[in-house]
């Protein structure tokens, strides 16, 4: 487990994050980055920007995928942290869905109680509220927590541990359901985690988490998407031991679409393992995915994938043309850091967050603008870093592409469209 001293910026970890195993083995290095999400002001400038080792290991004891640098949650999510999810429509319908689909197969009601780890700015839980069922959610951002109070969504303002579950059962807190959407990939404590999870459930209740999967981040080579955040990767190989080990069952999971290929999936503290699972855990046998070889080759795939797009957007450069972005996204970070992708090749990015506006990327430094910019300038091109919205962005911007603009998707290959 990690114990982050105050005062240090970040830990190597030479042990796994779930199982504590010493046998994890490193298959890709993508060097010192800087924080995905720590966006800079055009005027700092001259700052140095912290940079932290992003490296992929795999543990052969668990095969949790992981990297092996934790960065300080503090400096991570530090106070001024950029993300709201109410700003993709996509998402939005997502988790209503979910939410929808919850309370009929739960036959919530009034006295139900749902809590929401991670619960940022109210974007899922407003849909409980809307039904009279009650929430708390409980998230460390101050920004995204005020915007979900201002809709009706009451948050405890802390990072979720095992601690703050005791905290909370010992005052008879106990929640039928307990959502957690991209913060289980995001917590230091892994093990923590899932422990107070279990001390916050009720008997009969369901947690319902949401990951990236980390087949599709292979296999379409999404790896982009590894970013000081995300300290593990999960296959339902990983997943099944870490939810054991604290005496929680995963019976059932969804393959979903969002952030490039996720999971959802229902945990309880009954063991019913559905064929779902069964049929995944098979799967993931018969691939490999439980072992090293099926990523060994990873690094040679992503190497090729950042030469092809620094190549064509430096031929396309070279040709006279005029290249921006769309979505200040972390991933956008990695890509852009990672490949080399600097203020000589892309313009500006444009996003819709309001926060990130007016901000500068970090490490390149390229300017962030409203997404009207687009058609002021009309640039020839359009590096779509926020890829997993890709079809919600192209609807979006169809007067940019009517007017001969074009947008190139860096993966799983870069490609005009
Ligand atoms: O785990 C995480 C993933 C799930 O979401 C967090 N680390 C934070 C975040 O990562 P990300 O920033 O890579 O995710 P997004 O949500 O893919 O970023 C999309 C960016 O694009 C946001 O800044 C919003 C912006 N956007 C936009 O400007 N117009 C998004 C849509 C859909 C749009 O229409
Ligand atoms: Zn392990």
């Amino acid at each position: 487990m990690t114990m982050m001293i105050a005062g240090t910026a970040s830990v190597t970890e030479h042990t796994c994050r779930s199982c504590g195993g010493s046998h994890i083995d490193t298959f890709l290095k993508l060097g010192r980055t800087p924080l995905a999400d720590r966006l800079t002001s055009a005027s700092d400038n001259g700052e140095q920007e912290p940079a932290f080792p992003l490296n992929v290991a795999f543990c052969r004891d668990c095969s949790l995928v992981q990297i092996t640098e934790t960065v300080n949650p503090r400096i991570l999510f530090a106070d001024a942290y950029p993300y709201y999810s109410s700003f993709s429509q996509a998402l939005l319908r997502h988790s209503r869905d979910n939410v929808l689909d919850l309370i009929e197969r739960r036959g919530l009601k009034a006295d139900s109680f749902v809590i929401e780890l991670a619960s940022n700015d109210g974007y899922l839980l407003k849909n409980y509220v809307e039904a009279g069922i009650q929430v708390l959610g409980i998230d460390p951002a101050d920004g995204p927590a005020a915007a979900a109070g201002k809709i009706g969504v009451p948050t405890h303002l802390a990072f979720f541990t095992r601690e703050l579950a005791e905290t909370l059962r010992n005052e008879g807190v106990q929640a039928d359901v307990i959502h957690a959407n991209n913060v289980l990939a995001h917590v230091a404590d892994t093990n923590g985690f899932v422990a107070g999870v279990a001390r916050l459930l009720k008997d009969d209740g369901v947690a319902v988490i949401e990951a990236p999967y980390v087949e599709p981040m292979i296999e379409h080579c999404e790896f982009d998407t590894i970013y000081h955040e995300h300290l593990c990767y999960f296959s339902v190989t990983a997943l099944d031991k870490l939810f054991r080990r604290h005496c929680l069952y995963l019976n059932e999971i969804k393959h979903l679409a969002i952030h490039g290929g996720s999971l959802r999936l229902y945990v309880e503290k009954l063991e019913r393992v559905g064929a779902s699972v069964l049929d995944q855990l098979e799967h993931e046998k018969s691939r490999g995915i439980d072992a090293i070889d099926y990523y060994r080759d990873f690094s040679t795939t992503v190497d090729k994938l950042k030469v092809e797009l620094s190549g064509l957007l430096r031929r396309l450069k070279a040709d006279g043309a005029t290249i921006a972005a769309y979505g200040a996204a972390a991933k956008g970070a990695t890509l852009i850091n990672t490949v080399g992708i600097g203020r000589d090749l892309i313009d500006f990015v444009v996003d819709r967050n309001t926060h990130k506006q007016g901000k500068c990327m970090p490490g390149q430094r390229i300017p962030i603008r409203p997404t009207e910019a687009l058609l002021e300038a009309q640039p020839d091109y359009v590096l779509v870093l926020a890829w997993n919205f890709i079809d919600e962005i192209m609807a979006q911007q169809s007067e940019y592409r009517a007017r001969g603009g074009k947008f190139i998707v860096p993966v799983p290959t870069p490609r005009i469209v």
